[in-house]
């Protein structure tokens, strides 16, 4: 009888910054200084803006939203590694990604009002994808393509720790290791999918581990640190850029709910939560900046008040286009001619419409339609939250998403 071992695995994991801020220099990937700032700054930007967004939906402003609150690093750090010209394709909670790409803060939020200009595909960024676990596959396909062109370049595609349980996930990891993709897995293993926590989304030890039966390499950082990320990410778009795809697994938390239209303290205590403090990823970043002489009080005063300034103009803007939305139009986008049904849709909302005042596009359906509404649509509760919330914009909004 013969018995042996014919495969040995085994998943890494690296930290370049400890929850203290202190550098393991053999980790340290290579920043200037100037991009070390703007690092920061990225992440304070996206931290207010999440802030800003949940304060909107709470006026009943715009729609759902899903915050990136807490992580910051894992997606500053990995789109600032990628090449601008190199696709994107985020799920659902990516606006620091987006906001590291260069993604104006006023397309984010059309994006939560509804509109169809939050979704444009601009600047090699792919649009928010709600369908858990679909997007990879795009990443797939658009690695297999710069494959096929002889292309140096890599699609990197973000999800969640719960997307890692589809199907469709593990299929365009397999498929990329088939076929050369030059593609880059980034999971953001934020401990949470809504009310499941990580230890029941399944029985692996690591989720970088999953990378193993699809023939590619699988590894895990510390997603809490930007500088880890930022090496780790740097290292799996050169390979992917050859042809050998990486799954990266950051461990992180969702410090915030999962949506706007979600409440953690029903199914997490503040003891889970608290354990995340001394882990912030911006606290830590900052620490480190203050430490080598990066950062002082001045420049982080100077750094909040142009994100205040930024973020009134932006959120101005976002109200200023909204004004201009045709609600009836999302009608015409669907097919190249109209057909009838829709058509008497288009009137009846019309009709409901009255004297022209702009409703949300919930207010043209029946309430059979209105009940279907999904957990994350972009769209949705704009009229609930006007009748029920009297929240103002200003006032600071609780982590919790009491
Ligand atoms: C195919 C599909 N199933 C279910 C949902 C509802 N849903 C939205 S987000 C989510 C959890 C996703 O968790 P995870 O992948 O960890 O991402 P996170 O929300 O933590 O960023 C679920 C189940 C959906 N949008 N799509
Ligand atoms: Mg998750």
């Amino acid at each position: 009888m013969v018995r042996d071992q014919v495969a040995d695995f085994s998943v890494e994991y690296v930290q370049a910054l400890d929850e203290e801020g202190d550098l393991d220099a053999a980790q340290a990937p290579d920043v200037d200084d100037d991009q070390l700032v703007e690092m920061y700054r990225l992440m304070r930007l996206s931290r207010r803006a999440d802030e800003r967004a949940i304060a909107l939906q709470r006026r009943g402003e715009s729609g759902t939203y899903a915050p990136a609150i807490g992580q910051e690093a894992a997606q500053v750090g990995s789109a600032i590694a990628m090449a601008p010209d190199e696709w994107m394709v985020p799920s659902f909670r990516e606006s620091a990604a987006f906001l590291t790409r260069g993604a104006p803060v006023h397309r984010l939020l059309w994006y939560a009002m509804g509109m169809e200009e939050g979704a444009e595909v601009a600047d090699a960024n792919f649009p928010p994808a709600i369908p858990v676990g679909t997007q990879p596959l795009h990443a797939a396909g658009i690695g297999w393509g710069h494959e096929i062109a002889g292309e140096r370049k890599a699609a990197l595609t973000y999800f969640g720790d719960g997307a890692t349980s589809e199907g469709d996930v593990y299929e365009a990891m397999n498929v990329s290791g088939a076929l050369d993709a030059h593609a880059v897995f980034f999971c953001q293993n934020n401990q949470w999918a809504i009310s499941t926590p990580r230890e029941t989304q399944t029985r692996a030890e690591t989720l970088a581990q999953k990378a193993v039966a699809a023939g590619i390499e699988g590894v895990q950082v510390d997603g809490n640190d930007v500088l880890g990320v930022l090496s780790v990410a740097r290292d799996a778009l050169e390979s992917a850029r050859e042809g050998d795809p990486v799954f990266v697994e950051a461990l992180t938390f969702r410090r915030s709910m999962h949506t706007t239209s979600d409440d953690p303290s029903v199914y997490r205590t503040e003891e889970q939560e608290s354990e995340w403090d001394t882990r912030d990823p911006v606290v830590r970043f900052e620490a480190y900046l203050r430490n080598e002489g990066l950062l002082d009080d001045d420049r982080v005063d100077r750094i909040t008040d142009e994100i205040e300034e930024l973020l009134a103009d932006e959120i101005d803007r976002a109200k200023a286009g909204r004004e201009q939305v045709v609600p009836a139009e999302m009608f015409d986008h669907v097919f190249a001619e109209t057909p009838p049904e829709l058509r008497r849709q288009r009137e009846a909302f019309e009709r409901e419409q009255g004297d022209g005042e702009v409703a949300t596009a919930e207010e043209g359906m029946s309430g059979e339609e209105r009940a279907g509404g999904g957990e994350v649509s972009g769209r949705g509760d704009v009229r609930e939250d006007r009748e029920t919330s009297e929240d103002s914009e200003d006032e600071e909004v609780s982590d919790r998403g009491e």
